[in-house]
């Protein structure tokens, strides 16, 4: 049909040259746009009906197949009028003094907050810990205007950053820059804030300074306020790796949040290493890089009350004006007791998650802290309807994501002794449940602490728990104790996460590397002893840029350059899924996980104003000789077909 328009169009008839033709008939190549887009559509959905969901770490079906309810909110002025109308994001919030006044003001103003402010991490922290990061955007976007109104009074929205970034890539087929650019167009009023790994950017490894700068520039361009900078070691030294980061967010005119990652116990009666003495001066040290907001990052949920009580009020004693903001995870069950008494101790900010996203590895639970800390004078300007609300909606999406649920089922202790941050202990918590032994999770759980005693007793979240988690797993699969591994280390083919460790790639942990093992480990490989990023050469981004354009086409951005420069393989692999399916992100999820029914009707909107009425007819036989089969489709009226690999 498009052809015979085109041949029949009276333009074209009329004999014009073909480039004006172009420039002046836009709507007939905007045709054959949507019908390319409609046709990579359905090679995706025919791949659907006939393999099922390709999405790693899917195991069945989403667990909601209707569409989501989005919930009403309550009226400011009459709780039984009309409900409010967030057809439009709220304009008033927090983010207003940084774009008026910039992050020391910001700053200033939270610290003189009389009340306990909150950051919400359900669109980052609590789905990466609860749900493998599986979250998508369409599912953020779908609330992000009532959220504006609801939690208007949050200090920040946790939504991009950590592992979120690759996953949104490496498994959801997702940009994680447009992600960003989607919130803060329908959230102008909320600060955004991200979880950075300090010079390890938002990957695993060491990149250029240049990247780490043209990483932050780009992220506060996209719509970011707020930095959250760890160093996975803790390591700020002689080469001031942490230094980076936090330079970086600052000179991209970012809200600098500079953390402690909090291990051990710093208020037990044992505890000789992750001392008060320690955390102080380390804290010293951080604070005179000129930070604006001090973060206490509990990635595993081992911070009990009492420790809280210790670490937050000595730090408030000794920075009378420094806003103090704590993270912690419900892993053990103790965490919504801490951040009531962290917030006791004079702490400004703390991290809670919607409560149907909350508890266990995620973060405590919204509506239980906030009301609790209303009871004790340091309300959070959040109302307990509007939770409600939220909470609806959170409700269902957790019902539709529940594909990906790791199902922790319950409150674990055992994080005390082996500290897994988590993320990761629901993520080695699956693949111990994959391999089917009933016992497998206790081991790893088990060599995971020796492996942390072998490591020296590190700082762990990312990347260094990988490296720790790696080592449990290897230790785990060759059934080697801790004292094997120390009796035989110059002969073992360790993992290369933990040789590189032992290199140094990541930094220098606290008290140093254990030695004779570090030299049995890496043998005659090179040892970096100071800051592993130092010696890299700066990117050429202009160059890259014009790589990437000439292998995937004109529309690579800037912005896809950094993610590349992050993740070289992962950006390659999505645009080749692009090319294949086109751009996915607006389908609902109910739609992108779930195996169509044969007769399902299906309402996509690809583009403003464009929705396509989609009907599985029919999946054909395997063809002939070759393992593929023809699915059939009508959209909108018009019947199409499509040939698809049959995998199984
Ligand atoms: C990350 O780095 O992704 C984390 O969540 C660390 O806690
Ligand atoms: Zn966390």
């Amino acid at each position: 049909p498009f052809l015979f328009r085109l041949l029949t169009h009276d333009v074209f008839i009329g004999g014009k040259t073909w480039t004006t033709f172009i420039d002046d008939t836009p709507e007939l190549f905007k045709l054959v746009q949507t019908q390319n887009r409609a046709q990579k559509l359905l090679a995706y959905l025919g791949d659907l009906a006939v393999n099922g969901s390709s999405i790693k770490g899917q195991s069945g079906e989403p667990g909601l197949k209707d569409e989501i309810v989005i919930p009403t909110f309550q009226n400011r002025e009459d709780p039984n009028g009309p409900p409010l109308d967030t057809s439009l994001p709220c304009e008033f919030g927090w983010r207003n003094i940084i774009v008026e006044k910039g992050p020391e003001a910001f700053a200033k103003a939270v610290r003189e907050y009389p009340g306990t402010l909150i950051m919400d991490t359900t669109w980052r922290d609590a789905h990466q810990s609860l749900l493998a990061t599986r979250l998508r955007t369409i599912d953020i976007a779908n609330i992000a205007k009532e959220t504006s109104w609801a939690l208007a009074n949050a200090y920040s929205l946790e939504c991009w950053g950590g592992a979120t970034f690759d996953v949104a890539m490496r498994f959801l087929y997702e940009d994680p820059w447009e992600r960003l650019r989607t919130i803060r167009r329908l959230v102008p009023n909320i600060p955004l804030q991200a979880l950075v790994r300090g010079a390890n950017g938002v990957g695993y490894t060491s990149y250029p300074d240049n990247a780490i700068y043209d990483f932050s520039k780009k992220a506060v361009e996209n719509g970011l306020d707020i930095f959250r900078v760890f160093d996975s070691l803790n390591y700020i030294g002689i080469f001031l790796q942490m230094k980076l980061g936090i330079d970086a967010a600052k000179k991209a005119g970012g809200v600098v949040e500079a953390v402690v990652c909090y291990s051990g116990d710093v208020a037990g009666k044992n505890e000789t290493k992750y001392t008060l003495e320690y955390y102080l001066d380390f804290v010293d040290q951080i604070v005179a890089e000129g930070i604006h907001v001090l973060g206490v990052k509990d990635m595993a949920g081992l911070l009990k009350p009492e420790a809280a009580k210790l670490l937050i009020g000595s730090i408030r004693a000794k920075y009378p004006d420094l806003p103090i903001h704590v993270h912690s995870h419900d892993t053990a069950g103790i965490s919504t007791a801490s951040m009531i008494a962290a917030a006791a101790a004079g702490a400004d900010v703390v991290d809670l998650a919607i409560d149907s996203m909350s508890g266990l590895t995620s973060q405590p639970p919204m509506g239980a802290v906030t009301l609790a800390l209303e009871q004790t004078g340091l309300g959070t300007g959040i109302r307990y309807a509007d939770i409600q609300a939220l909470n609806l909606y959170w409700t269902q999406v957790r019902m539709l994501y529940s594909c990906f649920e790791a199902n922790v089922r319950a409150s674990d202790s055992s994080v005390f002794a082996h500290e897994m941050p988590g993320g990761q202990y629901t993520n080695l918590m699956f693949q111990a449940s994959q391999l089917g032994l009933g016992t497998q999770w206790t081991e790893v759980k088990k060599k995971y602490i020796e492996a942390n005693e072998l490591c020296g007793n590190i700082i762990k979240v990312t990347p260094s728990s990988k490296v720790v988690g790696d080592f449990a797993q290897w230790m785990t699969q060759n059934t080697l104790s801790k004292a094997e591994v120390l009796e035989r280390a110059d002969q073992l083919d360790f993992p290369s996460s933990v040789v590189e460790f032992f290199q140094g790639y990541l930094g220098q942990p606290v008290g140093g590397f254990p030695e004779p093992l570090r030299s049995k480990i890496i043998r005659n490989k090179p040892r970096i002893d100071g800051r592993p990023g130092a010696g890299l050469p700066p990117l050429d981004f202009k160059k890259i840029k014009a790589e990437l354009r000439s292998k995937f086409g004109k529309h690579v951005t800037d912005a896809d350059v950094t993610s590349y420069v992050m993740y070289p393989k992962v950006f390659e692999e999505y645009q080749g899924f692009l090319q294949k399916y086109g751009d996915l992100s607006v389908i609902p999820t109910r739609y992108f996980l779930g195996r169509p029914d044969v007769g399902e009707e299906l309402h996509i909107s690809i583009e403003k104003g464009k929705t396509l009425i989609i009907r599985l007819m029919a999946v054909g036989p395997v063809v002939e000789g070759r393992a593929q089969r023809d699915v059939w489709f009508e959209v909108n009226g018009e019947v199409r077909a499509v040939s698809v690999e049959d995998k199984n």
